[in-house]
């Protein structure tokens, strides 16, 4: 199995930390592709053309986060299992809360990256302050003891808050947020974590997500 990746993604680095947490680097190549690009080694399995994609051993090509955890979920025994079920709703709200906040800065930083007079205030504007009421919530989660478990949540969680601090310097996120901070600063030692770590910059580049 193949699966693509853009060292920049934050999306894609939830993926690369899974494989590397489900001890399953043995079956699945990790390799990087350029993205908005017409020449990118991702097109022919995937017309979507962004990362992460999982290409399985038939050629199915799955994409989209969420379905690329099931399948890697799949390859181990439980209960290794990263993605929450039905019957754990509080963690499937913490994975979708931090999904939700990764969407929004993804939309925010794209703003960031387009010549000054093309950018929107209003997509700006808003997205800020979606950000900032997202953190917040974020920073009580983990302070009430939440984002422990080391499942899909916080892979997502670390994935985000290494995005922000890395690729989208925008936004503040650490400032009266110690727990978030805390909990970032931990997982930095975890291998899956320190493994992925995103090249600085501001995204949007063809092969940097
Ligand atoms: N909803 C998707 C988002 C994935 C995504 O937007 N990936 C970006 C990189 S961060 C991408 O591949 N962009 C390329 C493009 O939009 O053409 C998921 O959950 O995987």
């Amino acid at each position: 199995m193949r699966l693509f990746h853009a060292p920049g993604s934050p999306y894609a680095r939830i993926a690369r930390m899974a494989v590397i947490e489900l001890g399953l680097e043995d079956r699945i190549a990790v390799e990087e592709a350029t993205l908005r690009d017409p020449g990118s080694v991702l097109l022919p399995f995937n017309p979507v053309g962004r990362v992460p994609t999982l290409v399985l051993a038939d050629g199915t090509a799955v994409t989209e986060t969420t379905p690329v955890l099931m399948v890697l979920d799949s390859l181990v025994e439980p209960p290794r299992r990263l993605l929450p079920g039905a019957e754990a709703p509080r963690a499937l709200a913490a994975y979708g809360r931090v999904l939700g906040m990764m969407d929004g800065i993804a939309v925010w930083n794209r703003e960031l990256r387009r010549p000054e007079h093309e950018r929107s205030p209003g997509v700006i504007a808003l997205e800020r302050v979606r950000a900032a009421r997202i953190a917040d919530a974020l920073e009580r989660d983990v302070a009430g003891g939440g984002y422990v478990v080391r499942d899909a949540g916080w892979l997502a969680l670390v994935a985000l808050l290494g995005y922000c601090e890395r690729r989208h310097r925008a936004f503040a996120w650490r400032e009266g947020r110690p727990a978030l901070a805390a909990l970032f600063d931990t997982a930095q030692a975890r291998p899956c974590v320190a493994r992925t770590v995103p090249p600085e910059g501001m995204g949007g580049t063809a092969a940097s997500g």
